[in-house]
């Protein structure tokens, strides 16, 4: 998800590319403003968190992009590794987080921990005919075999 934050600063473009550019196939996207209801289900394991509160206020303040992206071998931790460290004072450069943004609570970006999180969340976002099963025309240059 591109986090409120990152809309408003004009980073969907840059964000997306780097999905593209690294070969990852997005097979759905969509900007949304997400209710409450949607951010509390998200989010559901910081609840009572001292950040909860202000997390739930930056998610629902404005639109985001929610996106599905998919590729071989373990892409949840792949794409965890472009994005970066939590805090984007110890994010790597190169790191999504490391090159656009400066403070934990405005991170630009979110992506599920672990293939059980990223089921759940596109369950939250999206319909299963949402989700579209299509070859990008470079996959056979992209993968060895
Ligand atoms: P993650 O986004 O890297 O998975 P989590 O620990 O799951 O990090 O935290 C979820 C989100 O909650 C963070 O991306 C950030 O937006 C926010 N957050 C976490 N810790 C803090 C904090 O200490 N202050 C403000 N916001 C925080
Ligand atoms: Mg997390």
């Amino acid at each position: 998800m591109i986090k409120p934050d990152g809309v408003q600063r004009g980073l969907i473009g840059e964000i997306i590319s780097r999905f593209e550019k690294r070969g990852l196939k997005i097979v759905a996207m969509k900007l949304v403003k997400i209710s409450r209801d949607l951010a509390e289900r998200q989010y559901e394991m910081h609840k009572g968190k001292k950040f909860y509160d202000g997390l739930i206020e930056y998610i629902t303040s404005s639109p985001a992009v929610v996106m599905v992206v998919e590729g071989k071998g373990n892409v949840v931790e792949l794409v965890r590794r472009m994005v970066g460290s939590t805090d984007p004072s110890d994010a790597s450069p190169g790191t999504i987080r490391g090159d656009l943004s400066l403070e934990i609570g405005r991170n630009v970006i979110h992506a599920a921990d672990s293939e059980e999180n990223a089921e759940r969340e596109i369950s939250i976002y999206f319909s299963p005919d949402e989700i579209l099963s299509y070859k990008r025309i470079d996959e056979e240059w992209l993968y060895e075999g």
